[in-house]
């Protein structure tokens, strides 16, 4: 396994909520490890295998819950 981390800066979330609906939602995906979302840096630090989940898959995955990745 190979994993890479990226680090993603996340727009328009609120509270503590809004950080486990886009931890859960970077998470559900393939070949993500781990995401640690802080709502004060407003970003996401997520360990992935780049085999098998692509950078534009989580931001996507991220949209999709409803945030705006930057
Ligand atoms: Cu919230």
């Amino acid at each position: 396994m190979n994993i890479t981390q990226e680090t993603i800066r996340i727009e328009g979330m609120s509270c503590g909520h809004c950080v486990m609906t886009v931890k859960k939602a970077i998470e559900s995906l393939e070949g993500v490890k781990e995401a640690n979302v802080s709502l004060e840096d407003k970003k996401a630090v997520v360990e992935y295998d780049e085999k098998k989940v692509k950078l534009e898959d989580i931001r996507a995955a991220v949209k999709e819950a409803g945030y705006e990745p930057v």
